[in-house]
Parts: structure tokens; C-alpha cells; sequence
């Protein structure tokens, strides 16, 4: 590992952890692209597995190319260690599962990414292990739904779909009271934007299929953590459970992960351009962005959250046929989930990201049928705008 230190996001996301190429010295680290690592010698291979000496075993256990982003976002969230996965989901539940079992408890928010509440709705459930739902921003509820054999709090700020946002500072205090552990699904924000260990989280989570990535060409996850934390995910739900990211992957969101801040730039300068065309526009009813005045986390842009990121959600005003109208009359941005991609990505999260949620159970989590979720691309904001204004006129055609 470089033993470089750095002191801002920006650098880090460019040299931080760098492994780089001693035998030819080429700037952009090899792809090692092997499944395995040969030994000079049988008692070699066994101190390896003893850990009695450094060195790689197999690409399950460890790979050079994928340490080197390992170490980056390590340096990028200010922790000891990260573990990197085949999937966003794949850290999620290898994160959660090292850290509880059969009898445990923990607190979650009613509103996560559709999957996460899937997996601790209905797996979870089945494994025996115990979830009480909460809005996340009552952080007496929060406190309300601590049992004994509570462990952790798992939560995501912003929220996917719905952009409301957690204060770290209370969910922390409470937290620290009870000495639990907190796992932040800090996907929406990225480290440039939000930095969960100042406010004492212990574990973060990232879908790095989104902007860690940021071309849309990627499925990959990351839990940043403490060097005991990460090193109990390795060496169990990781290396047991498998989700492992292939090398090549993680070659691609170190590639990606050095325009993670002029591109973050662009994203929030158009997002908040974009929030403001969608709240003033006749045919929209109401704009959730926490970079709005009007949004109840607005006091957290600038503290805790540096901008407001580059996804929106929002309702037209209409039914959820009119939703549908005006999505389908879109001609530039792509009706597709994910986010964080150069291209402006809409989708209906209802129908789509958040199905694995019953009707009830999202109006519990506050996310209504008829939203639409935005995330805002990297093209000129006028292009977005323009598309998004003559997609709305189509509701000013109301059907009688
Ligand atoms: N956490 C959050 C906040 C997410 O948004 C997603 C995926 C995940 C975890 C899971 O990551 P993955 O396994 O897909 O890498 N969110 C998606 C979304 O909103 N649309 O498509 C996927």
C-alpha cells in the first residue's frame, strides 16, 4: 500500500491506496485478471493460509487490483479498511450477517432500496433474525425500538426513493447510548458529500454500481469499516458467502472513482437546476431534494451533506396513469433504474425498485404510487430540462 497520505476527497479519490505497476511502472494499475496466485513452494502456500505470511492466495480471498480499490475507498471514508463485492446488494447482506444471527435484532428504516427491505423483511425473518421497521428521521421511535438484543441500526440518508434524510449526529447519540452498531448506506451521497465516520457511523455501505462507478456499465458494492470489522466480513460472509468483485470491476470503478468530483459537480449544478424547474412547473406537485428550501433535511446541506447530490423524486400532478404519460413521452432521458450514470435516468420506483415492498407496506415507508424518481445525468441541464418540459405538456392534454 503507498504510504502517501492525502489530505483532501479530491486527491484521495486519485492516488489514495494506489498499487500500481513495479514491474514496468505503468501509471494506470494492471488488471490482474487470475482466479489464483502460485507459490514458490508448499510451506510457502501453507504460511499463506496461516497467515503467518502476506501474500495472495486465490481471487476470492484477495486480488492486487481489487486491494487497490479496496484502499481508495478505504481512504475516501477515513476507515481502516473496505471490502469490495460483486453487487451492492452482496456487501448489504455479507455486512449485516456478520453481525447478527439467530435471536439477534436490529432497527432498520421503513424506506430502503426495495432489495435491502426485501432481504430483512423476508430472509432475515425466515433466519430467525428480528427487524423492527422505523422512520428514521423520529429518533424517538428509534430509541422506542431498542430491545436487548438489539445490534445495529441500518439505514440509508438520503433515502432511496423518497430523498428523506437521517441526522447522523442523533442517530449516532442514540447509538452510542445503547452501543450499537451503525451501518449507513451512504450510496446516494458518495464520500465526497457525505463523510458518515464524522458523525461516528461504523460501518458504510455503497452500491458502487452508481457514482463510485458512474458509467452504467458496472454491478459492485463496498462496506468501509474498521480493519476488525472489515477483516470479520472477509473472512466470513465474504470468503464463505462469495459475492466477491472481479477484478476487471474493480479496475473500472478506480478508472471511475478519479472523475468522481468534477463529475459530482455537474451532477448537483444540474439537480438543483432541475428541482427548481420541477417545483415552480404547474403540472408537478410536489419536488422532493434536500436542496430545496422547502425540504425538511434543507439544514443538513452544508453540514452534514456538502450538496444535495443528483437525484430527485417527485409527483406530477395527477394520477398514476398521468405518471405513467408522461414518462412514456419522455425522448431523452431513459426510463431505467439505477443511478448516478452520465445518462438522466427516470424510473417509477412503485412498480419498480421498490415492488418487492407490498402497497401497505410502502405507504408505511412514505413512498407514495405515484412517485417518480429522477437521477439527474451529465448532459447540459437545458437538454434535461427541455425534455422533462415537453414530457409535462402531455398532462396539460388531461383526459376528461
Ligand atoms: N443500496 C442502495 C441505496 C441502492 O440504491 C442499491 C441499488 C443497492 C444498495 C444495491 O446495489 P446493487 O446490488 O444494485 O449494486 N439501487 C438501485 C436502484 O435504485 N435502481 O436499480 C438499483
Amino acid at each position: 500500500m503507498s504510504s502517501k497520505q492525502f489530505k483532501h476527497p479530491e486527491t484521495k479519490a486519485i492516488h489514495a491506496g494506489r498499487v500500481g505497476d513495479p514491474s514496468f511502472g505503468s501509471l494506470s494499475t494492471p488488471i490482474h485478471q487470475t482466479s489464483t496466485f502460485v507459490f514458490d513452494n508448499v510451506q510457502q502456500g501453507a504460511n499463506r493460509f496461516a497467515g503467518e505470511e502476506a501474500g495472495f492466495i486465490y481471487s476470492r480471498l484477495g486480488n492486487p487490483t481489487v486491494m487497490e480499490l479496496e484502499q481508495r475507498m478505504a481512504s475516501l471514508e477515513n476507515t481502516e479498511a473496505a471490502a469490495a463485492f460483486g453487487s451492492g446488494m452482496g456487501a448489504v447482506s455479507a455486512t449485516l450477517l456478520a453481525n447478527l444471527k439467530k435471536g439477534d435484532h436490529l432497527i432498520a428504516s421503513a424506506a430502503l432500496y426495495g432489495c435491502s427491505f426485501a432481504l430483512i423483511n423476508h430472509k432475515f425473518a425466515e433466519l430467525g433474525i428480528e427487524a423492527t421497521f422505523v422512520d428514521i428521521t423520529d429518533i424517538e421511535a428509534v430509541e422506542a425500538a431498542i430491545q436487548d438484543n438489539t445490534q445495529l441500526i441500518f439505514f440509508e440518508t438520503p433515502i432511496n426513493p423518497n430523498l428523506v434524510c437521517a441526522d447522523l449526529a442523533e442517530i449516532n447519540r442514540v447509538a452510542n447510548k445503547y452501543k450499537l452498531l451503525t451501518v449507513i448506506d451512504n450510496t446516494f451521497m458518495s464520500p465526497l458529500l457525505q463523510q458518515p465516520t464524522d458523525y461516528g457511523m461504523d460501518l458504510i455501505i455503497h452500491s458502487a454500481t452508481k457514482y463510485l462507478n458512474g458509467h452504467g456499465d458496472v454491478v459492485a458494492g463496498i462496506c468501509c469499516g474498521s480493519a476488525e470489522q472489515i477483516e470479520n466480513i472477509k473472512l466470513t460472509t465474504l470468503k464463505d458467502m462469495g459475492a466477491v468483485m472481479s477484478p476487471n470491476d474493480a479496475w473500472l470503478i478506480t478508472r471511475g472513482l478519479k472523475t468522481l468530483s468534477v463529475r459530482l459537480e455537474r451532477h448537483c449544478d444540474n439537480a438543483e437546476k432541475v428541482a427548481q424547474f420541477l417545483d415552480t412547473h404547474t403540472e408537478v406537485k410536489e419536488v422532493y431534494y434536500p436542496g430545496l428550501k422547502h425540504h425538511p433535511a434543507n439544514h443538513l446541506v452544508g453540514t452534514q451533506m456538502k450538496r444535495a447530490g443528483g437525484v430527485i423524486a417527485f409527483e406530477v400532478d395527477g394520477s398514476f396513469d398521468d405518471a405513467v404519460r408522461f414518462m412514456n413521452q419522455l425522448k431523452m432521458c431513459h426510463i431505467a433504474v439505477s443511478l448516478g450514470d452520465a445518462e438522466t435516468l427516470i424510473q417509477h420506483p412503485a412498480s419498480m425498485t421498490h415492488s418487492p415492498y407490498t402497497e401497505e407496506e410502502r405507504a408505511a415507508a412514505g413512498i407514495s404510487e405515484t412517485l417518480i424518481r429522477i437521477s439527474v445525468g451529465l448532459e447540459h441541464v437545458d437538454d434535461i430540462i427541455d425534455d422533462l418540459e415537453q414530457a409535462l405538456q402531455v398532462l396539460q392534454l388531461k383526459v376528461a
